[in-house]
């Protein structure tokens, strides 16, 4: 440190994805001096970063956008009712243009540390281009999926071909008349995968855990429908915000017990024939999450379906999953299809583990060597606190937010954490388990309203200091751990508990009470004159 330029703001944002661009205009309108810094070249951050064949948000088109801009939310396009990656880029730069953000930002930009000065009161950010950013509020948008997973096979280095992570695409990458293998099939794969199968000479698929996965009912959108959903967007924004998961449906209140077996089948046919995995989940009962019996019918369902599409029985009954239909639900357009083509070819690495990466290809253990040009890693990330835990961040008496969260990541309403003042995360552990861009807007909204409160408590010599208590912490994590109770998802290993990452604790990373009553909490807190908070001012 002593050569680094020294810059004093109000509030320091890191990311520059959904939650970053909300945040920055938020402040703006406060009034604040505010900087976000990305280390990506430019806005989008998961959109940025995630540029494979066939990526797209699953989330419908109308719902995943904000919705605090009401003239852009009737003006902005979308064609199909789902979004590729490169028009949610689109649209987060439009957002960026529109509200002049640009000269806000900071691109190519790494942040380094952060350190807690409790005599200054400020935030000390170092970061890669040299600079020391002294602000007395830090928000991190760091996105709940950034830092990459890669599996650790012996020879990784061996291989001659190109290998890649979805999450770091290189667009000059070529797959067509290539033998490309993809690892992992959750939501990144199985995009990956229906997208590229048709181009490519030959694809093999190494799938550990097979999937759920349903249509996704993509197709574009008529001049009707867009004015449909213009003319009733403020009941939809409503009805977003009212539901479990922000997917712009409504969720079923009656559950599976209610209905005769005939009815089951036809609801869950009408659910497959409308599309999206949320939908599937939540749309026709509503315990399919909690209901042993609800669960094994829905998972009946999904293979039987598969056994109907995949005309090889072998290769059916390797894409059939016997586990519960508890993680992410995936959807998409025509994933099963794909494996009809006879370049297609699937491997149970449950059957047939990865011995090893050589020169040419992936050894299995039945001692094929799967011959390959390119090799795409679909192994998804080191989630949530993974994102935060590879940078040090300091709070007080010495604390960094990796000593704090060894058991596990804890919050305060996914947004504070105790012994870190003026720190807040939009989206951080145990914050709301749904649509993300609705869970960014409850956050950002309240971490504005909670600056503009502690700014105008503020005096130059007795700034105000938003900080929850540990009780508080614990009594979040109680209420998180309440809200999963019964749910088939905590006995599912998948990145949404940490158990993807070897070695990374289990923990309960998300508030599974659905984002209804997660905004009725966040709008109590601040009625309420934030019981859980020390005093915003020492006395
Ligand atoms: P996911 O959902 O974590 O999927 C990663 C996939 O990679 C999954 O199939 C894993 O199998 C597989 N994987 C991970 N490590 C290995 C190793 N070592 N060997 C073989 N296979 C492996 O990540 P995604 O990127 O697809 O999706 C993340 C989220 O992004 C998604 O939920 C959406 O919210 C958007 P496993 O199931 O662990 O056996």
């Amino acid at each position: 440190g002593t050569t680094r330029h020294e810059e004093d703001i109000d509030a320091l944002v890191v990311g520059a994805g959904f939650g970053g661009i909300y945040q920055v205009y938020s402040l703006l309108q406060l009034g604040l001096s505010v900087k976000a810094i990305d280390f990506a070249s430019d806005v989008g951050g998961t959109w940025y970063w995630n540029r494979y064949p066939g990526a797209m948000s699953d989330t419908e088109s109308y719902v995943y956008r904000f919705t605090w801009d009401k003239e852009d939310l009737q003006t902005s396009p979308w064609s199909h009712h789902y979004m590729r990656q490169p028009d949610v880029l689109a649209y987060l730069e439009h957002v960026v243009e529109r509200h002049n953000l640009r000269k806000h930002m900071e691109f190519n930009t790494e942040l380094l540390s952060a350190e807690w000065s409790e005599k200054e009161k400020v935030w000390n950010i170092d970061v890669s281009t040299g600079t020391r950013y002294k602000a007395r509020y830090l928000v991190t948008a760091l996105g709940l999926l950034s830092r990459q997973n890669y599996p650790d096979i012996p020879g990784m280095e061996s291989f001659k071909g190109v290998k890649c992570h979805t999450a770091a695409w290189d667009s000059s990458i070529e797959l067509k008349d290539k033998r490309v293998g993809v690892i992992g099939c959750g939501s990144t794969g199985v995009q990956v995968i229906t997208e590229i199968a048709k181009t490519v000479q030959h694809l093999v698929c190494f799938q550990r855990h097979p999937q759920y996965s349903v249509p996704s009912g993509d197709g574009p959108v008529s001049p009707e429908y867009r004015r449909k959903v213009n003319a009733h967007y403020d009941e939809i924004v409503r009805q977003v915000k009212e539901s479990a998961y922000g997917f712009g449906f409504k969720e079923s209140e009656r559950s599976f017990d209610s209905f005769t077996p005939k009815e089951r089948e036809e609801i869950f046919e009408t659910l497959w024939k409308q599309g999206n995995g949320f939908r599937f989940l939540s749309g026709g009962f509503c315990d399919v999450a909690t209901n042993k019996a609800a669960n094994e019918t829905a998972c009946e369902f999904i293979r039987k379906k598969i056994g109907q599409i995949v005309k090889d029985p072998e290769k059916a009954r390797k894409l059939q999953p016997h586990d519960y239909y508890a993680r992410r639900p995936l959807c998409d357009g025509g994933y099963y299809e794909q494996f009809n083509r006879e370049n297609v070819s699937i491997v149970d690495l449950k059957e047939t583990p990865i011995t090893c990466i050589t020169a040419n290809g992936i050894k299995t253990s039945d001692g094929l060597e799967h011959q390959l040009d390119v090799m795409i890693f679909a192994t998804g990330f080191d989630a949530i606190d993974g994102n935060y835990t590879r940078v040090h961040i300091r709070g007080k008496d010495g604390k960094t937010l990796k000593d704090h969260w060894k058991g596990g990541p804890t919050s305060f309403l996914g947004t504070n954490v105790a012994y870190f003042p003026n720190l807040f995360m939009i989206t951080g552990p145990q914050g709301p388990f749904c649509n993300i861009p609705a869970a960014i807007e409850a956050h950002v909204e309240f971490i504005t309203e909670t600056i503009k409160k502690a700014e105008k408590l503020s005096t130059k010599a007795n700034p105000a200091i938003v900080e929850p208590t540990e009780k508080a912490e614990l009594e979040w994590n109680s209420l998180c751990e309440k809200a999963v109770e019964g749910s088939l998802f905590k006995e599912t290993a998948s990145w949404i508990f940490g158990s993807n990452v070897p070695g990374k604790p289990y923990a309960l990373r998300f508030y599974f009470g659905g984002l209804k009553k997660f905004r009725a909490e966040l709008r109590r807190v601040m009625d309420e004159g934030y019981p859980g908070y020390k005093p915003f001012v020492s006395s």
